[in-house]
């Protein structure tokens, strides 16, 4: 693809526990979801790759059968129901897009990355053509093989970091259900450039989650040389107008 086509590309993710009530397994939040779409239908321009998280839907398949980004299983079935899991949500984030006008479709991880001890291959060939003929590619985080291990879990952020680099992103965003990093008084961080400036603020997640929360959020912001905004749903207007929004990490 062309410089030019790849100007304006943003790598959007939705957060696992905006988009499903983290604490229902395998519940998503309808309306929540509906309006994010919408936000999203409104104020997109240029090319758009969304990728989403897992929520009650990864997390606890995961969770149950003890599979996280580190620890691994060679259980088909286990790899299959979390991958089903997951494409259960991916089938109502696209739905819900589509219906606010979106020409969203699904992308689905596990057919096209692997972890080696040296990192993540992403085969990027689906995602490029989709973009070309003008569709919004929808990934979601996902189970992945994993060499030597069988299979472990791909995070959403992950997928964001290596798309981001792959594609030349010019705009990263984290639409997460708090509206940034935050200091120990509760207010927003704006700008986070170290992650030794805010080790001591980043506190972990509470509902199920296999692959870290926000600590890992901004570690795997930081790597990126695409400025990253982690913002709320209120504020996903402004970032898709501005491309920045609650904390930036750059
Ligand atoms: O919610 C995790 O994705 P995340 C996906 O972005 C699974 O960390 C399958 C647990």
């Amino acid at each position: 693809m062309s410089d030019a086509r790849r100007e304006g590309l943003t790598v959007l993710k939705l957060g696992g526990s905006v988009i499903t009530d983290k604490d229902q397994p395998y519940t998503v939040a309808t309306e929540q979801l509906e309006q994010v779409s919408e936000t999203v239908a409104t104020h997109s321009a240029g090319q758009l790759v969304i990728v989403h998280g897992g929520g009650s839907f990864g997390h606890a398949a995961a969770a149950a059968h003890g599979v996280s980004t580190t620890e691994g299983t060679t259980d088909a079935g286990a790899i299959t129901e979390i991958h089903r899991s997951m494409g259960e949500l991916n089938r109502a984030v696209v739905n819900c897009l589509q219906d606010a006008g979106m020409p969203a479709l699904p992308v689905r991880p596990l057919s096209m990355a692997h972890r080696t001890g040296t990192g993540l291959s992403l085969a990027r060939l689906a995602v490029d053509s989709m973009l070309l003929e003008g569709f919004v590619p929808v990934l979601h985080g996902d189970v992945l093989m994993h060499e030597g291990t069988g299979s472990t879990i791909i995070s959403g952020d992950e997928l964001v970091v290596e798309l981001a680099t792959l594609l030349d992103a010019t705009r990263v965003g984290l639409c997460s259900t708090v509206p940034g990093v935050l200091d120990d008084d509760g207010v927003v961080i704006e700008e986070i450039a170290t992650y030794d400036a805010v080790a001591d603020v980043l506190g972990e997640s509470e509902s199920t989650d296999v692959t870290g929360g926000m600590a890992a959020k901004v570690s795997e912001l930081l790597s990126l040389s695409t400025p990253a905004a982690i913002f709320d749903p209120a504020a996903l207007a402004e970032f898709l107008d501005s491309g920045e929004a609650g904390t930036m990490i750059r």
